[in-house]
């Protein structure tokens, strides 16, 4: 009985002792990350955040700790990424569109219609030539670890419902820092007006900018149908989030810290595009309980605005190189085979 009961409890011990013991045997000191995002706690980027904390701190032991810090407290995106580049912040999430100035590579994915669904963006972006977009911003003194998603974008704004790319006109609409964006709204007629987001809902709130545009899950979490009364659906582009490191941070740490980095990185990813899809899949409905009007662009007018943006995409496959721009349509073309 003693035996047995005695048997047990080391079972017992060294099985609540196997985790933190694994963890010891690595080489991992005390570290603290700081850990940049510009939406709020309470939306799919606060969240994924979150659960990345946690699933660092477990496979770490307890020793590693990533705070979480939103709403553009440190900054919008491309002060983070600076931030980042001299070493004074750890890491961050955001948008790939404000990197284009540091990698122009990362205007690939500003391309629009270049993903026609989920499926596609997941495929291209966790396959080689995600990888190999990544691959350049070590150059910079950035390191990329994994893409989550921000999501196809879609337009607000306080006016009028736009139903067809004139309906643009006259509209003071809000885009990201970024060439292509501030280019391919202008070609569809909009004045574009660049500007970070974490100064967006009060721009919008004061009709600085009429309008913006940004999935459902940012909408919904930003409030921005507190200030906008019409969504149309155009679904114009898929934009990606991505998770960078310090470069000069990253280089200092060991293959098994950088090791729980990336496999917390990866685990948000994929926790973060469920989530995301959840909770898109009912945004429309939301968004419509709080008041907003929402019409579908008809197929034959978003036809009509792809076509006006042709000229984006020759500019795009320069600025990247034809090189990139031909495997990617052709590992499209793989895909819709
Ligand atoms: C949040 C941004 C946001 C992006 C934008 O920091 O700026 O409109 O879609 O998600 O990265």
């Amino acid at each position: 009985m003693t035996l047995t009961r005695r048997a047990l409890c080391a079972t017992v011990a060294a099985a609540a002792l196997a985790a933190p013991l694994l963890a010891q045997a690595q080489d991992i000191k005390p570290r603290l990350i700081r850990f940049g995002y510009g939406l709020n706690e309470n939306s799919n980027q606060g969240r994924a955040a979150k659960f990345m904390a946690q699933q660092i701190e477990k496979n770490s032991g307890g020793k590693m700790k990533m705070r979480a810090i939103g709403a553009a407290a440190l900054g919008p995106d491309t002060q983070m990424q600076q931030a980042l580049i001299g070493g004074a912040q750890e890491m961050m999430v955001g948008s790939t569109a404000t990197l284009v100035g540091i990698t122009k590579e990362m205007a690939l994915w500003d391309t629009p219609f270049l993903f026609n669904n989920a499926k596609e963006a997941d495929a291209i972006l966790d396959g080689p030539v995600g990888q190999k977009v990544m691959d350049k911003l070590q150059e910079k003194g950035l390191v990329g670890l994994v893409y989550w998603e921000n999501g196809f974008r879609n337009l607000t704004n306080s006016k009028h419902p736009v139903a067809k790319a004139e309906d643009l006109g006259g509209i003071k609409l809000r885009v990201m820092q970024n060439n292509v964006y501030l280019d391919s709204f202008k070609l569809l007629g909009a004045n574009a007006i660049p500007l970070p987001f974490s100064e967006l809902f009060s721009a919008l709130e004061t009709k600085t900018v009429d309008g913006q545009e940004n999935p459902y899950n940012t909408i919904l979490s930003s409030k921005f149908y507190e200030v906008q009364k019409y969504l149309s659906v155009t679904n114009h582009v898929y934009s990606p989030w991505i998770i960078l490191a310090s470069k000069k941070w990253w280089d200092g740490l060991s293959k098994d810290e950088q090791k729980v980095l990336l496999d917390a990185a990866v685990a948000a990813r994929d926790f973060e595009r469920k989530d995301t899809r959840e909770e898109g899949a009912k945004a429309l409905a939301d968004l419509k309980a709080k008041g907003m009007q929402i019409n579908e662009v008809p197929a034959s007018e978003v036809a009509r605005m792809r076509e006006k943006l042709a000229p984006v995409n020759t500019a795009i496959a320069n600025e990247v190189g034809t090189g990139l721009w031909q495997e990617t349509q052709a590992a499209l073309a793989a895909l819709r085979k």
